[in-house]
């Protein structure tokens, strides 16, 4: 056979096995087979030297022209193969399905209650401040009365810094920045946010919430205290609530108190149904029909001395955990549940 007919066999057959190629990888394993370095028309050129002198540019034109017609065939089934798959996932796609929803976010049960509180006491007419976390001793302890050798003060509670800067282990140094910038009362101001202790176990959190409160103007007494935490509480938890206090100590407050409420469980009763036609104790409040919520007092003049105010001044201030209120507004019994970020849990406080 002469060369020109084995080119021409050559490219009959490719021209066939292109035509028959089923996918885009086949007809692209044909590309190598023929027109590659190695492939049978790489081949058939290098016998050139076999053709007489004359015969050998019109057998190299030929060969050029079967490659170009062949390489455009080539590109041709793939640009089809692609367009079927093209079409395929076309006719896939269906615009009528719903679309995937963006997972709907929601605050942390914390943050409601904090807002929760501070609308209420807002509402009362108590202006929120808020502040540094990293404070001075001086802000945190010393204008608090707090004496040098308070166990507040060792290493073993607080979360020292190095800068002689202390995490602060509660908002009532926001408080202390209240009097000073306003100089003199009326002063009513509440301080929300996050305190730091050293501590961490089933109970407690290195890092929790508080709001403080706090009210100094002429003839302020424990009656006031007492009206706008009842108040509060009743807003918090319901009408029925009421409120017990108890002797106490705080060195930044005398006299102090502990506020007890009202069980919210058992209604202060100390004991529930037990579903058998009897009678339990409760265990929320453990059958005493009081929880105790938060700590209260009238300011200490040592606190108004420490920030320039007269030694006539009254007033009362207030500090509640954040954390023990969600629970029991919520049932949640395990501290731990606020800051696991279990996302199971978190979506459940959607307002
Ligand atoms: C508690 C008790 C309390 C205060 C906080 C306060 C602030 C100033 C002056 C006087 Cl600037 N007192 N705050 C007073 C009594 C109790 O918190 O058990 N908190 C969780």
């Amino acid at each position: 056979m002469t060369l020109i007919a084995e080119l021409e066999r050559t490219a009959a057959g490719l021209t066939a096995a292109l035509t028959d190629a089923a996918s885009a990888a086949e007809a692209e394993s044909l590309r190598n087979a023929y027109l590659g370095r190695k492939g049978e028309l790489a081949a058939l050129m290098s016998r050139l030297p076999e053709l007489p002198a004359d015969e050998r540019p019109a057998f190299g034109k030929a060969a050029n022209a079967v490659k170009e017609r062949l390489n455009r065939l080539l590109e041709e089934r793939l640009a089809a193969f692609k367009a079927e798959v093209d079409n395929a996932s076309l006719s896939r796609f269906d615009p009528s399905m719903p679309g995937r929803m963006p997972e709907r976010g929601s605050l942390h049960p914390l943050t409601l209650v904090l807002e929760e509180i501070c609308r209420i006491l807002n509402n009362l007419g108590f202006e929120t401040v808020d502040g540094p976390e990293a404070e001075t001793d001086f802000h945190n302890f010393e204008a608090l009365n707090f004496p040098r050798d308070h166990p507040a003060r060792d290493m073993q509670d607080t979360l020292f810094l190095a800068d002689g800067l202390l995490m602060r282990t509660h908002t009532s140094p926001m408080q202390v920045r209240a009097m000073l910038e306003r100089k003199k009362p009326p002063v009513a101001v509440i301080a929300p946010g996050k305190v730091y202790r050293r501590d961490y176990d089933q109970t407690h959190s290195p890092m929790f919430h508080q709001v403080e409160g706090l009210l100094v103007d002429e003839g302020v007494g424990l009656a006031h205290l007492r009206g706008v935490l009842t108040h509060l509480l009743r807003e918090l938890f319901g009408p029925d609530v009421t409120l017990r206090f108890r002797p106490s100590f705080f060195p930044f407050t005398e006299p102090s108190v502990e506020v007890d409420m009202s069980c919210v469980i058992c209604r202060g009763s100390g004991s529930r149904a037990d579903g058998k036609g009897g009678k339990e104790t409760c265990r929320v409040c453990k059958g005493t029909g009081w929880l105790e919520i938060l700590g209260a007092g009238m300011v200490d003049p040592a606190v108004f001395a420490a920030v320039g105010f007269s030694p006539a001044c009254t007033g009362f201030a207030f500090g509640m955990g954040v954390e023990r209120i969600a629970m029991l507004k919520y049932g949640i019994d395990d501290l731990r549940l606020f800051f696991e970020n279990d996302l199971r849990f978190l979506g459940r406080f959607v307002k």
